[in-house]
C-alpha cells in the first residue's frame, strides 16, 4: 500500500498544507475556550487516556470524532471547551515501566510527549492551556483533598475486605485483572486475601444513582442498563430457615421468589458464609468440605454465577427447617452462591430454578414442581430443565391455584405476620475498594499513631508527595513502606511517633472529577471554582470508550452527588450526553501488540496526508458500532479528497453574493432557470441538510460523508452537462459555485486542513473555522418537479418531466396524451394502467 502511495501521482501536498495549518490553528488560537464570550457554551469532553503507548489508528477515531464535533460546534457559533489530560497513574503505567525497565514517571512523561505530537499530527485540537496530568502533585494534591472530603463526610471508611490476590506479582489485583480467574500479567490462578482497606461508601448513593439514570436522555439506553444491572436493585423477601438441633442458629435467605417457597427442597451456603465454621466444627467430613471449600474460593467469582460453569458443592452433614413446610431439608455449599450478594445463602428450588436444577440433578437431590404449567401440567421426574415462567400454584398448601404473581404478595403478608420472613431490597453495588498496594497512585492522606489512631492528614498539608527513588516492583507489600523517611512521621495532632499510610489511591479516583479540574487548572488555592464549574457543567457531550461504561461513568457520577451534597455544586450528572464509540478492529481483533495488528498513523499520514486519514476514520461504518479497517478504503479516502480538490481549482475565483438583496435577486432568477440548476441547487441544500441532521443526531459522520460525495458527483456531472448551454451561464455558475462552497464548507470538520486551503483558493479570508455553518432553504429543497418514467407492458418508452404533486388523474391523462405514447399504443384497447406514485405509469395493452 505504501508503494501504491509513493506511485500515486501526488494530487495535494498535504505535506505542506497540513503542518502549515496546524500551525495557524495554534497561533489563532482556535480551540482555546473563551472565558470572557457572550456565546453559548458547549463542554465537548473526551474521556483522558493512560499514557501507555503511541497511540494506533482505533484510538485515533475516538479524537477524530470529538475533534468534528468541537469544529462543528465552533461553526455553529458556540463557546466550545475541549480540553485534554492525562489519567496518568496506575497500573497501565506502571506495569509498562515495569516491563521496559524504567520508572512510571519518565515513561508517563515520554508517552504524552508522543500521544501529543500524534494528536497534533491528526489535527487534532484541543485548549492545551488547560492540560491536566493525574500524577503531576498539582493535580492528586486535589484527589487527596477529595478523599478527606468523603472521610469527614463519614463516606470513606477502612474494613478488612477479600481482595483479589496474584501470589505470583505478589501484589492485590483489581478486579478488571482477573482474567477467567487468572492473573492478566502472568497468568497464576488469583486468590482471594483478606486485608484492610479503604473503601467509599458508594452503596449510600445506590438510589440515587439508579433513579438519576432517568435524567440522563441522551446516553445509549445500553449503558444505561449496563449501570442499571451493576447496581442491581432486587426487591424480595427475607426468609428465616431454623437449624435443626441448633436452638441459636437460624439461616437467612434472600429471593426473590417467594412463590416457590414450598418447592425448596435444600439449602445452599456460599462457600465463605461465616456460619460454616461453626455449623461444621463437628461433622465427620470436615476435611473434605474444607477442600472443597478451598477449591471453590479458587474460582472465578464471575464464572462461578455463569450458568456454564459446572455446579459443585458438598453436603454438610446439618439440615434447616423450610418454614413454610415444615420439612427438613438439607443444607449443602455450592459454588454457584456468592457471599457478596444477599445473605450468601439460598433456598434451592429444583423445579424453578436452572441453577438449583442442575445441581439437584448431579447430586441427586429432590426436585419438587409448586408452580404448574398451565397449558401442560409438569411431571418433575421428567422435566428436562427448570421451569421458570409463571403459572398456577401446586403442592404449596393454602396458596394452590392462585396465579403464582398473586401468590407472591399473599405469601410474602403470611410470612411476615407469622414472622418467619421479611420484605427487603437488595442490591448488587457493593462499596468502593480504592487502596491500592502499588506505588503508582496518589497516596492516601492518612497517618495511624499510636495514641490518636487514624488521623487524616491536614488539608494544608497537601500533596502528601509520592516519594521518587522507590523500589516499587511488587512484592507482597505496599512498595511505600520500604520508604522509611516517608513512613515514619510526627502524628499531625499530637506530634507522636506515627506511621503513614502506605497505599496509593485506585485511579479510578483520579478520574471520578478531573472534568472539574479544566475549568481551572491552575489554580492553587482549591480543586476547582465551583462558579466557573457551575456554569460549564454538566458536559455537553462526552465521548469514550464503551468498556467504560460501568465503573468510571458510575463513580463520576457518585463523586458528582457527593459534591452535591457538600453544597460545592449544583448539578448532580455529570454528562449531559454521552457518545461510545466503536473499536476500529483489524484481521477480526482489536487491535494490539501481542496479535500484531496494530496500524499505526504514522505512516499512513505520511503517505496520504491526516485528512485523508481522518477521512477514512470517520467512513468506515456508524461511529458507534466496531469496525474493520482496510487499507483499500484509505486510498478511496484519499482518491475522494482529490477530487474535490480538482473540482475547486477547476472553477475561477469568485465570492458568493452575500448580501439578502443579493441573494434573493438570485433566488428569483433561479426560480426560472431550467430545471437542471433547480436540480443541483436542491441537490446542494439536502446535503446541508443531511449532514447538519447527522452532526445534531446520532453522529452518523459516514452518511453525511457519503453525502457530501454524492453532491460532489452531481456537480462534475452538471458541469460536463451544462457546459455548452450559454443561456443560463451565469445562473450555472452561481449554481456550481454553491455547490462547491457547499462542499467545501460542509467537509470542514472531517477534513480540515484541505478545506482550509480550498476555502482560501475560493477567494474567501480567514480560517474556514469562522464561518458560520451554512443552513439550508426549505424552499429549495422542495421538489419542484420530477421525472417519471412511462412504461407499456412494463417497458421503459417514455420520461417526462413533472410538477412534483401531480394528481393520479391528471398524470395518466398526461401519459395518454404523449405523443410518443400515443404511437406505441396506435389505438389499441388499454387494459390496465398502474401508478407507482413519484415514479411510474405502466399502461398495460
Ligand atoms: C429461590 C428461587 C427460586 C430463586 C426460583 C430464583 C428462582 P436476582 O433476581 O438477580 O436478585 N440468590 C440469592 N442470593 C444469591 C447468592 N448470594 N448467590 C447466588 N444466587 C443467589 O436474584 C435473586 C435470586 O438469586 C434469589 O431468588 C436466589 O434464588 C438467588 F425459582 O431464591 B432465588
Ligand atoms: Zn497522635
Amino acid at each position: 500500500m505504501l508503494i501504491l502511495a509513493n506511485k500515486m501521482k501526488k494530487t495535494y501536498s498535504f505535506d505542506k498544507i497540513e503542518p502549515k495549518w496546524q500551525k495557524y490553528w495554534s497561533d489563532k488560537d482556535l480551540f482555546k475556550m473563551d472565558p470572557g464570550s457572550k456565546k453559548p457554551k458547549y463542554y465537548c469532553l473526551m474521556m483522558f487516556p493512560y499514557p501507555s503507548a503511541a497511540l494506533h489508528v482505533g484510538h485515533g477515531r475516538n479524537y477524530i470524532i470529538g475533534d468534528v464535533i468541537a469544529r462543528y460546534k465552533i461553526m455553529k457559533g458556540f463557546n466550545v471547551l475541549a480540553p485534554m489530560g492525562w489519567d496518568a497513574f496506575g497500573l497501565p503505567a506502571e506495569n509498562a515501566a515495569i516491563r521496559h525497565n524504567t520508572h512510571p514517571k519518565k515513561s508517563t512523561i515520554e508517552n504524552i510527549a508522543t500521544m501529543k505530537r500524534q494528536l497534533f499530527e491528526w489535527g487534532v485540537g484541543y485548549d492545551w492551556d488547560r492540560e491536566i496530568t493525574s500524577c503531576f502533585p498539582d493535580y492528586y494534591r486535589w484527589t487527596q483533598w477529595l478523599f478527606l472530603e468523603l472521610y469527614q463526610k463519614g463516606l470513606c471508611y477502612r474494613k478488612k475486605a477479600a481482595v483479589n490476590w496474584c501470589p505470583s506479582c505478589q501484589t492485590v489485583l483489581a478486579n478488571e485483572q482477573v482474567v477467567a480467574g487468572k492473573c492478566e500479567r502472568c497468568e497464576t490462578l488469583v486468590i482471594e486475601k483478606d486485608l484492610e482497606q479503604w473503601f467509599f461508601k458508594i452503596t449510600d448513593y445506590v438510589e440515587r444513582l439508579l433513579d438519576d439514570l432517568k435524567l440522563l436522555e441522551h446516553w445509549p439506553e445500553r449503558v444505561k442498563i449496563m449501570q442499571k444491572n451493576w447496581l442491581g436493585k432486587s426487591e424480595g423477601v427475607e426468609i428465616f430457615f431454623p437449624v435443626v438441633g441448633n436452638q441459636q442458629e437460624v439461616l437467612s435467605c434472600f429471593t426473590t421468589r417467594v412463590d416457590t417457597i414450598y418447592g425448596a427442597t435444600y439449602m445452599v451456603l456460599a462457600p465463605e458464609h461465616p456460619a460454616i465454621e461453626d455449623l461444621t466444627k463437628d461433622v465427620s467430613n470436615k476435611d473434605e468440605i474444607d477442600k472443597v471449600i478451598k477449591n471453590i474460593r479458587l474460582q472465578n467469582k464471575a464464572d462461578r454465577l455463569s450458568l456454564e460453569t459446572e455446579k459443585t458443592g458438598i453436603f454438610i452433614n446439618q439440615y434447616v427447617i423450610n418454614p413454610m413446610t415444615g420439612e427438613k431439608i438439607p443444607l449443602w455449599i455450592a459454588n454457584y452462591v456468592l457471599m457478596e450478594y444477599g445473605t450468601g445463602a439460598v433456598m434451592a428450588v429444583p423445579a424453578h430454578d436452572q441453577r438449583d436444577f442442575e445441581f439437584a440433578k448431579k447430586y441427586n437431590l429432590s426436585v419438587k414442581v409448586v408452580i404448574d404449567n398451565p397449558k401442560e401440567p409438569l411431571d418433575a421426574a421428567l422435566m428436562g430443565e427448570a421451569y421458570i415462567e409463571d403459572g398456577v400454584m401446586a403442592a404449596s398448601g393454602q396458596f394452590n391455584g392462585l396465579s403464582n404473581r398473586a401468590a407472591m404478595e399473599k405469601i410474602t403478608g403470611y410470612m411476615e405476620e407469622k414472622k418467619v420472613g421479611r420484605r427487603t431490597t437488595h442490591y448488587r453495588l457493593r462499596d468502593w475498594l480504592i487502596s491500592r498496594q502499588r506505588y503508582w497512585g496518589a497516596p492516601i492522606p492518612i497517618v495511624y499513631c499510636r495514641s490518636c489512631g487514624i488521623v487524616p492528614v491536614p488539608k494544608e498539608e497537601l500533596p502528601v508527595l509520592l516519594p521518587e527513588g522507590v523500589q516499587f516492583k511488587p512484592q507482597g507489600k505496599s512498595p511505600l513502606e520500604t520508604k522509611k523517611d516517608f513512613l515514619n512521621i510526627a502524628c499531625p495532632k499530637c506530634k507522636g511517633p506515627a506511621r503513614r499510610e502506605v497505599d496509593t489511591m485506585d485511579t479510578f479516583v483520579d478520574s471520578s472529577w478531573y472534568f472539574l479540574r479544566y475549568l481551572s487548572p491552575r489554580d492553587n488555592q482549591r480543586a476547582f471554582d465551583p462558579e466557573l464549574v457551575n456554569k460549564w457543567l454538566p458536559v455537553d457531550q462526552y465521548i469514550g470508550g464503551i468498556e467504560h461504561a460501568i465503573l468510571h461513568l458510575l463513580y463520576a457520577r457518585f463523586i458528582t452527588k457527593v459534591l452535591y451534597d457538600l453544597g460545592l455544586i449544583n448539578f448532580q450528572e455529570p454528562f449531559k450526553a454521552l457518545f461510545t464509540q466503536g473499536m476500529i478492529i483489524k484481521n477480526g481483533a482489536k487491535m494490539s501488540k501481542s496479535k500484531g495488528n496494530v496500524v499505526s498513523p504514522n505512516r499512513l499520514i505520511s503517505a496520504y496526508g491526516a485528512d485523508t486519514v481522518r477521512l477514512y476514520t470517520l467512513f468506515i461504518g456508524p461511529p458507534e458500532r466496531d469496525a474493520e479497517w482496510c487499507d483499500k478504503g484509505v486510498e478511496g479516502a484519499y482518491r475522494f479528497l482529490g477530487r474535490v480538490w480538482r473540482m475547486v481549482k477547476q472553477i475561477p475565483k469568485f465570492n458568493l453574493p452575500r448580501s439578502s438583496l443579493q441573494r434573493r435577486a438570485l433566488r428569483r432568477e433561479a426560480g426560472q432557470a431550467n430545471s437542471k440548476i433547480q436540480d443541483l441547487r436542491r441537490k446542494t441544500h439536502q446535503t446541508i441538510k443531511k449532514v447538519t441532521d447527522d452532526m445534531e443526531g446520532d453522529f452518523h459522520f459516514n452518511t453525511a460523508i457519503s453525502a457530501i460525495m454524492e453532491l460532489v458527483n452531481e456537480t462534475y456531472k452538471f458541469q460536463a452537462a451544462c457546459s455548452d448551454r450559454s443561456e443560463d451561464c451565469g445562473l450555472q455558475l452561481e449554481a456550481v459555485k454553491e455547490a462547491v462552497q457547499t462542499v467545501v464548507i460542509l467537509l470542514s470538520p472531517f477534513a480540515p486542513h484541505i478545506t482550509e486551503e480550498l476555502w482560501q483558493a475560493l477567494g474567501n479570508q480567514g480560517s474556514i473555522f469562522e464561518t458560520p455553518w451554512p443552513g439550508y432553504q426549505p424552499e429549495i429543497l422542495k421538489q419542484k418537479e420530477m421525472t417519471i418514467v412511462i412504461q407499456i407492458n412494463g417497458r421503459l418508452k417514455q420520461r417526462l418531466r413533472l410538477p412534483a404533486d401531480v394528481k393520479d388523474d391528471r398524470l395518466k391523462t398526461m401519459a395518454l396524451d404523449d405523443k410518443k405514447i400515443k404511437d406505441w399504443i396506435k389505438g389499441r384497447p388499454v387494459k390496465k394502467i398502474v401508478i407507482v406514485p413519484k415514479k411510474l405509469v405502466n399502461i398495460v395493452i
